[in-house]
């Protein structure tokens, strides 16, 4: 009997080896913060490159999980991206749709960053205007920011677009006839000829009138909090309370198989 436990011990010891680092890799990895995975932080830079040259309006950029939310290629334009492309003006894109407000541009060759936190699946739709057009503007419609859980790093020419609510007068032809006037306030929005045409490819711009550059921004290395006493550190969170749980029960499991074994080896 007792050769035969000699001979059986090692090979259980080696199983209980194997199992046991299964439990601390499972409890590993279930304490690990969720929240280190599941968002990022990007850097959006947006350059002006308006031809002719004028400046690009406070804008607005809205996150989704869906396109369309603040505009889209042959749909109608929203009083949001009407007040945007007309006379520059974000405020109901940050009322009406829960828009955050983008600053301007205002010469060739400026920038404009802003910082966006995003979670896989989710869409960057925005909009800023060419103030030298009458309702031009540019921006994206529902811009992947994840490759599935992958955050992107993104390079990208933008286009002008017609929001399609004023007749065009020539570029940086000046307020009158309905480009934006300062003075005018909100009435810019009724102050040229009205249209009501798609959302449509701008006519007066050719080329790239903007670039847009999105980067996710590289966390710095995480710096464990120093446990008051104790494993103090450990269950601070749901999962660190979890990782004990799942410790716990592969220790009584081991205790409970090596105490079954010994008794079967014991009736032999
Ligand atoms: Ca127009
Ligand atoms: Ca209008």
């Amino acid at each position: 009997m007792h050769e035969t436990a000699r001979l059986w011990r090692p090979a259980f010891l080696r199983s209980a080896t194997a199992l046991a680092a299964v439990a601390l890799l499972v409890a590993w990895l279930a304490w690990t913060p969720a929240s280190a995975q599941t968002t990022t932080t990007f850097t959006v830079t947006l350059t002006n490159m308006a031809t002719p040259g004028m400046s690009i309006s406070p804008g607005a950029h809205v996150l989704s999980t869906a396109a369309g939310v603040l505009w889209m290629d042959g749909g109608t334009a929203s009083l949001a991206l009407e007040r945007i492309a007309e006379i520059g003006d974000p405020s109901e894109a940050v009322g009406a749709l829960g828009a955050t407000m983008i600053d301007a541009a205002g010469a060739a060759g400026d920038t404009t960053t802003f910082e966006i936190t995003a979670a896989p699946g989710d869409l960057l739709s925005f909009a800023s205007m060419p103030v030298g057009s009458n309702d031009g503007f540019v921006g994206v419609n529902g811009l992947a920011l994840f490759n599935g859980t992958t955050a992107r790093t993104i390079s990208m020419d933008l286009m002008a677009w017609d929001a399609g609510t004023e007749d065009n007068n020539d570029l940086n032809s000046g307020f009158a006839g309905g480009q934006p006037d300062p003075s005018q306030g909100a009435a810019n929005v009724e102050h040229g000829t009205a249209t009501s045409e798609p959302i449509a490819v701008h006519g007066q711009f050719s080329g790239a009138q903007a670039t847009l550059m999105i980067a996710p921004m590289v966390a710095p290395p995480a710096v464990p909090a120093p446990a008051a006493s104790g494993n103090a550190g450990l269950v601070s969170t749901g999962s660190g309370t979890l990782a004990l749980v799942l410790i716990a029960l592969g220790a009584l499991t081991l205790v409970t198989v090596a105490r079954r074994a010994t008794a079967a080896r014991s009736r032999r």
